[in-house]
């Protein structure tokens, strides 16, 4: 493991009970030895998957002095990295963010968890998706599915598709500015999915074991986990490795426990993440 101690900053949602957005991030983060700093978009009372009359409280207001506030104590950043974000106008915001309060040199990461499945999250619209492109296409890596790598290249989203297909995705994407691409939930054979990783040009697929039924929050304890192998010196690919071994191992701990009907139990694993970072 890298020993250079880095402050970062994650910027997403708290949704109180779900196992998603900062409740995962912050504990994987932190896991992975990185100072992690929070901004949290929105305050809800659960994510908007699979729940209905979750509460709401948008936090878009308060980003700016935030930020004000860390530029004027000195307070920078070596990454940036955002999840689910709550309106456009925080996007926007975010935008401010990577120019003021990045560090020279210093990363930007985003994931643009707005959709799956060929479907946007219930709350976004087109205009969310025109909002978040200049943000994907600013950003030294992005971490979209291939329904959200659709939407920001305007492109057909297909259920059923091929390596042709794929790389036609990731050329619209890198046309657009995209120069790091972990595009995820690329499944070729049934029994099998994995994660392409795009590196300006070069192309490298990691395929591995798929579960049947999906697990909500698995893309942030994914994108969490990436971050955190990313920073903490492994190679994009390592790191993309990394960070789909332990979403892999998360969702087999979590699977055939009936009650627990919302995110995985990221927790009970973390060690082998740790572990993982370790090895050279
Ligand atoms: O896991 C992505 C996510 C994060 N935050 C909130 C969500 C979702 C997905 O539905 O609703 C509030």
């Amino acid at each position: 493991m890298n020993n250079d101690y880095k402050r970062i900053l994650t910027i997403q949602d708290i949704s109180c009970v779900g196992q998603c957005s900062l409740t995962v991030a912050l504990p994987i983060l932190s896991a992975c030895g990185l100072e992690t700093a929070i901004l949290p978009s929105a305050v809800l009372s659960t994510h908007t998957g699979g729940f209905t009359g979750f509460t709401f409280r948008d936090l878009t207001d308060d980003m700016p002095a935030i930020s004000a506030h860390w530029k004027k104590e000195n307070l920078s950043f070596k990454a940036v990295c955002t999840g689910y974000l709550g309106s456009i106008k925080q996007i926007q915001f975010v935008q401010d963010i990577f120019k003021t309060n990045l560090e020279e040199g210093g990363i930007t990461i985003v994931d643009p968890a707005m959709a799956d499945n060929g479907k946007l999250y219930s709350i976004f619209d087109q205009a969310y998706v025109d909002a978040m492109k200049p943000l994907c296409f600013s950003a030294d890596i992005i971490l979209p599915n291939i329904t959200e790598a659709a939407y920001i290249t305007d492109a057909e989203y297909r259920e059923n598709y091929d390596e042709a297909y794929i790389k036609d995705l990731l050329s619209k994407l890198a046309e657009r500015g995209a120069k790091r691409v972990i595009l995820t939930g690329v499944s070729y054979r049934k029994e099998t999915t994995g994660v392409v990783v795009y590196d300006n040009g070069d192309i490298k697929y990691y395929e591995h074991e798929r579960f049947e039924k999906g697990s909500h929050g698995t893309g942030d304890v994914y994108a969490s986990a990436f971050v955190g192998a990313f920073m903490s010196g492994k190679s994009l690919y390592d790191a993309a490795v990394i960070a789909a071994d332990y979403t892999l191992s998360c969702i087999r701990v979590t699977q055939g426990d009936p009650d627990h009907t919302y995110g995985v139990k990221f927790e009970t694993v973390i060690p082998e993440l740790i572990d993982a970072l370790r090895k050279e």
